[in-house]
C-alpha cells in the first residue's frame, strides 16, 4: 500500500462507530477538530452532498410552500409564552445576555426552533379565512444545548441544516390532513434517498413540546439502532391563543387558527452515508453524489490519445446533465481506484489504449462492483439507464435489510434478544406506567404505534397482561 492509502485505512462497518468517525474524516464530509463540543465543520464535499440532498426538500416543498428566512435571536418574553414550550426546551436554550460589555435589556434565546420567532408575526399575517392555509419553510441552524453524547450528523449543539416547515389552517381537521401530507412528503424524500423509514406515532410523553400530537419517521442504522430522522407536529390551536393567530371566517367571526409545524436536519445526511456506505467508504445515489461520474485515463506512453477521448466522453455526458470529474493526476489507477470509491462516486469509466482500440471503455459500478464493457456511442444512454437501477438497488437493499430486523415479540425476554438486532414490534396496552417500565426494564423506549395500523391480532401487553390490538415499535435509539 502506497502511504495516502494506508492514512486513510476504513475500519469495516461492522465496527460501525469507528466506521462512521473515519469515513466522516477520510470521504471529506465533516471535519470534527471545531474546538466547540458539539459544533463540527463542513468539508466542501460534505457540503455539496447537503446542497443535493436539500434540493429535493425544497423540490418537494416548493410545489405549495414558500421558503421564507426568520432571525436567529429570539425576545425572552415571546420564547417563554408557551408553557409547554417551554418546560420541552428550557433546559437546552443558549442565551445572548450581553452586546458588548452591556447587559441587555431583554436576554434573547438562541433559537432551538422558531416557533416563538414565527407565531408573532404569523398574529399580524394571518387576517382572513383566505389567508389561509399558510405554509411557509425555512432552512436555518437551530442551537440545542444537548447533554446527551453528540456526534456529528447526528446529535449537534447547533444543528446547520435545520429545515422548519410551519403551517396554518382554518381548523384542527385540515390541520392533521397536514401532517399527514408532512409525513408523506418524507416518505418522498427518503425514498428519493433510497432510504425505507418507518412512519409512528409517538406516545403522548414523547410528543413536540406543545403539540397535541407527534407522528415521527425513523430510519434503521446499520448497528440495529434506530435515528429519528423527521417529525411533524399537530400543535391544535395551542400556539395559536398563545400568539394570538386568529382570522375572520366566512361569517364574520374571529376564530383561533389551528397549526402544524415539521422539520428535518442532517440526520437526513447521517442515515444516507450510514445506510447505503460499505468497507470501502460512500455508497451514493446518483442524484445526491456531488460526482456522478468518474474517468480514469489508462495512460502507458503517449496518452494524448486517450486524455482526447476521456475529454469527449465528458463532454457528452454533461450535455446531458450529468456531474463528471476526469482524475487526470498522476497517482497510480488503483490509487485513483480507491479515492473515488471512497466518495461514493456511482459509475466510474476507465478508458486505456486497448478500449479505444475497441471503440469501448469500461464501466464499474460502485454499488455492485460490477463491471461491464460499453461501446462509445452507447455510454450516455447507459450512464442515465443505470443511475435508475442503482437507485433502485440501493433501495431495495435498505429495505430488505430493515424487513430483515423487524421483530414480533410478545414476552419481555423475546424482546430483549432481538433489540440487539434491531426494532421489535409488541403489543402495548396504552399505559403510560407501561411505556416507562419498558423503559426501565429493557433499557429501550416506545418509538411509536406505526401509521395506518388497523386488524393487527390481539395479544397481551408484555408488562400488564391487559389484552390489546395495538402493536408499538420498539428500539434502542440515538
Ligand atoms: N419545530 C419542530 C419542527 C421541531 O423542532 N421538531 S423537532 O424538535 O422534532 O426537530 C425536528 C427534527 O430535527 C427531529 O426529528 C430530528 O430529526 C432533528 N433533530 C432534533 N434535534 C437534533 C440535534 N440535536 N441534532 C441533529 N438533529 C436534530
Ligand atoms: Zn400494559
Amino acid at each position: 500500500m502506497v502511504e495516502q492509502e494506508k492514512d486513510a485505512a476504513l475500519p469495516a462497518k461492522g465496527n460501525f462507530s469507528e466506521w462512521y468517525n473515519e469515513l466522516l474524516r477520510i470521504a471529506e464530509i465533516m471535519d470534527v477538530r471545531y474546538p466547540v463540543k458539539g459544533l463540527y465543520v463542513w468539508h466542501p464535499f460534505g457540503f455539496s452532498i447537503r446542497k443535493n440532498v436539500y434540493s429535493i426538500m425544497r423540490e418537494l416543498l416548493d410545489n405549495d410552500h414558500n421558503e421564507t428566512l426568520f432571525p436567529l435571536l429570539i425576545p425572552e418574553h415571546e420564547f417563554m409564552k408557551e408553557a409547554e414550550h417551554i418546560k420541552g426546551f428550557e433546559d437546552e436554550v443558549y442565551w445572548v445576555t450581553h452586546g458588548g460589555k452591556d447587559p441587555l435589556e431583554v436576554n434573547l434565546a438562541l433559537r432551538p426552533t422558531s416557533e416563538t420567532a414565527i407565531y408573532p408575526m404569523y398574529k399580524m399575517w394571518v387576517r382572513s379565512h383566505a389567508d389561509l392555509p399558510l405554509k411557509l419553510y425555512q432552512v436555518v441552524n437551530t442551537f440545542r444545548y444537548e447533554t446527551k453524547h453528540t456526534r456529528p450528523l447526528i446529535r449537534l449543539r447547533e444543528i446547520t441544516s435545520f429545515k422548519e416547515a410551519h403551517t396554518v389552517h382554518a381548523n384542527w381537521e385540515d390541520a392533521a390532513e397536514q401532517v399527514e401530507e408532512a409525513i408523506r412528503i418524507y416518505q418522498e424524500f427518503y425514498r428519493r434517498l433510497a432510504i425505507p423509514v418507518l412512519p409512528s406515532k409517538r406516545p403522548d410523553w414523547d410528543k413536540f413540546p406543545g403539540a397535541d400530537y407527534t407522528i415521527a419517521v425513523d430510519a434503521l442504522m446499520p448497528d440495529g439502532k434506530t435515528l429519528q430522522v423527521g417529525t411533524a407536529h399537530h400543535l391544535g390551536s395551542n400556539f395559536a391563543k398563545t400568539f394570538d393567530i386568529k382570522y375572520e371566517d366566512p361569517t364574520g367571526e374571529q376564530v383561533y387558527a389551528h397549526q402544524t409545524c415539521y422539520g428535518i436536519s442532517e440526520r437526513s445526511i447521517a442515515s444516507l452515508v450510514s445506510i447505503h456506505g460499505d468497507d470501502k467508504g460512500l455508497v451514493l445515489p446518483p442524484e445526491v453524489a456531488p460526482v456522478q461520474v468518474v474517468i480514469i485515463p489508462i495512460i502507458f506512453k503517449d496518452g494524448t490519445e486517450v486524455l482526447k477521448e476521456c475529454e469527449k466522453v465528458k463532454s457528452t455526458l454533461e450535455e446531458a446533465g450529468i456531474r463528471v470529474t476526469i482524475d487526470a493526476s498522476d497517482r497510480r489507477p488503483g490509487a485513483k481506484y480507491y479515492r473515488w470509491e471512497m466518495k461514493g462516486v456511482p459509475i466510474r469509466i476507465e478508458i486505456g489504449p486497448k478500449d479505444l482500440k475497441n471503440n469501448a471503455v469500461i464501466m464499474v459500478f460502485r454499488d455492485s462492483g460490477e463491471k461491464e464493457q460499453v461501446p462509445l456511442n452507447e455510454i450516455k444512454d447507459e450512464v442515465l439507464k443505470r443511475f435508475v437501477t442503482i437507485h433502485a438497488n440501493l433501495l431495495a437493499k435498505a429495505e430488505t435489510a430493515l424487513n430483515n430486523r423487524i421483530f414480533d415479540c410478545v414476552t419481555l425476554d423475546g424482546i430483549q434478544g432481538k433489540l440487539k438486532q434491531g426494532i421489535v414490534r409488541m403489543p402495548w396496552c396504552g399505559k403510560k406506567e407501561c411505556g416507562l417500565a419498558l423503559e426501565e426494564e429493557i433499557g429501550a423506549g416506545i418509538l411509536g404505534i406505526p401509521t395506518g395500523q388497523e386488524g393487527e391480532k390481539s395479544a397481551k401487553c408484555p408488562l400488564c397482561g391487559t389484552d390489546t390490538g395495538t402493536w408499538v415499535y420498539v428500539a434502542r435509539t440515538y
